[in-house]
């Protein structure tokens, strides 16, 4: 166990005896107990329609949740891994009920059980996914939608005023950048909360194959488009990175069936004119004969399934090798963005997860101190401002989120390698210095011995301002702290 994870399990045993006798604030602590335990919770957010459950579906390689309109759409979503399938309404007042699990065409049903959406805190999906092992996925409703009661619902559980988070990071979808997502982020970032920034987000450009009318170069499109949006002094500043995801065709790429497979071959066989002449919109393609071992039916699960931007990319990409369903659906996974999308997860949010559950349970801690307060406090107030300083991992999340915005300037020849360091390139120890993966453990040492020195120079340099300096000061902990796991793990030897 970590260090940090076990000064947070001490904070709680602390508090726990502190508020010995109080039943609501023991439950409270019971729950951050059981949160530092469980695997880092996702929330996956954005306006109606933005293409949430998809993506959802396509992360857990998985059809489970509904996508478009429905009750449920309505009530926040949580899926978490469970041995056995198991869905449960948790009221905002009463205790949780399970209700029956029922699915259509693949998909979850989920009803409320007579409940309005309004008297659903939330719903909780236990499922036996793999993909879900070390991670819980939060579906939530729309925010800025026309039910203004369903956007604040949502908000509220990913940043309310007066308790932690319910997510330990955050998936942001847009379709464009609207003043809506702008507002949200920010409110995620607002510094009047003593917690600022305490959830992360990356950014996800979200369904877009629909930018170039269906063409093949609408990837290309829009990565143009995410690098626009890197360039955003705001939105660098509000998100740790922006990604362009075509959703539909993650989930289809992880969920892809062999009759689909063969269909696609099919279509790949047909002269290059006459099948662009019957991919120039669905109403053709599906009326289309050609080539007539494809029928109606398999052409509209296409449609429904890839879209005719997908089509037309698994074509050429079977034209171009790809002859087998495995090998088409690695790289329709990878060409969709959900590998890069996967990798950042890994790497900004896995590789932190400890750090990042912390924070919420210090966030609820401090909280709980100030809404029921009482007497012996003191004792547990210095523990909680330790913690606070000593998990490191979310300080450099938000160094980073700084250093990107321009918030923080360093001297242009520093910056690259301060956001390497910060882990921005990814948080293994050779990604941060820069070495390759088989790097020597006494070239990794050097490595981190001269980025130290580096990083202290310039902190200690006259003309250096108090944000430089924090940077430097971060990053020589960092450094330090590679420093020693090299040395306990050759004392270990
Ligand atoms: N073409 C295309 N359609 C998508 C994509 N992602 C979602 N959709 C469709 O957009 C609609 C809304 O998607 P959904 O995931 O329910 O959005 P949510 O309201 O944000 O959860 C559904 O009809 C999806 O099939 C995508 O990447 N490409
Ligand atoms: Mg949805």
């Amino acid at each position: 166990m970590k260090p940090v994870t076990s000064a947070a399990a001490e904070l709680l045993r602390e508090t726990t005896e502190l508020y010995a006798g109080d039943h609501t604030a023991l439950s409270m602590l019971e729950a951050y107990s059981c949160r530092l335990q469980e695997p880092l919770r996702v929330a996956v957010a954005g306006m109606a329609k933005a293409g949430k459950s998809t993506l959802l579906n396509a992360i857990i390689g998985e059809e489970i949740a509904a996508t478009d309109a429905g009750e449920c759409t309505k009530v926040v979503t949580w899926y978490r891994h469970g041995h056995v399938p198991k869905l449960t309404l948790h009221p905002v007042e009463g205790q949780p009920r399970e209700l029956p699990i029922r699915r259509r065409e693949g998909h979850l049903v989920l009803t409320l059980d007579g409940h309005r959406p309004e008297e659903v805190k939330h719903l909780v999906v236990d499922w036996p996914s793999p993909a879900l092992k070390n991670l819980t996925l939060i579906d939530t409703p729309g925010l800025a939608s026309l039910a203004e009661s369903v956007s604040a619902r949502s908000e509220n559980s990913m940043a309310p005023d007066d308790a932690p988070s319910d997510a330990d990071a955050i998936i942001y979808l847009m379709r464009h950048l609207h003043s809506s997502d702008v507002k949200f982020l920010e409110a995620l970032q607002d510094p009047k909360r003593r917690f600022s920034g305490a959830v992360s987000s990356l950014v996800v450009l979200s369904r877009v194959d629909e930018i170039g009318a269906g063409r093949i170069e609408s990837l290309v499109s829009a990565g143009r488009i995410a690098d626009r949006y890197r360039q955003d002094k705001k939105l660098r500043r509000l998100s740790l990175g922006i990604i362009p995801v075509a959703g539909l065709l993650a989930q289809t790429a992880r969920t892809l069936r062999q009759s689909e497979y063969v269909a696609l071959a099919e279509l790949a066989k047909v002269d290059r004119s006459a099948r662009e002449r019957t991919l120039l919109s669905t109403d053709i393609f599906l009326a289309s004969k050609n080539p007539s071992t494809v029928n109606e039916e398999m052409r509209t699960c296409l449609v429904n399934r890839f879209g005719i931007f997908g089509i037309r990319l698994a074509v050429v990409l079977i034209q171009s090798g790809s002859n087998d369903a495995t090998t088409l659906a690695q790289e329709l996974a990878r060409r969709s963005g959900l590998d890069e999308l996967l990798d950042l997860l890994q790497g900004q949010f896995q590789a932190r997860a400890a750090e990042l559950k912390i924070r919420s349970v210090i966030m609820g801690v401090d909280q709980l101190l100030k809404d029921r307060p009482r007497p012996g406090a003191e004792r547990v107030s210095p523990m909680l401002e330790r913690l606070l300083s000593a998990s490191h991992e979310p300080r450099e999340l938000r160094l980073l989120m700084r250093l990107r915005s321009g918030a923080a300037t360093l001297p242009r020849e520093f910056a690259p390698e301060a956001e390497q360091l910060l882990g921005g390139s990814g948080t293994s120890v050779s990604k941060r210095l820069g070495l390759p993966e088989e790097a020597y453990q006494s070239e990794i040492e050097e490595a981190a011995l001269a980025a130290v020195k580096r990083w202290r120079t310039l902190s200690e340099h006259p003309l250096s301002d108090r944000a430089v300096i924090d940077v430097c000061r971060t990053i020589v902990r960092t450094c330090e702290g590679i420093i020693e796991d090299l040395q306990s793990t050759a004392d270990q030897r």
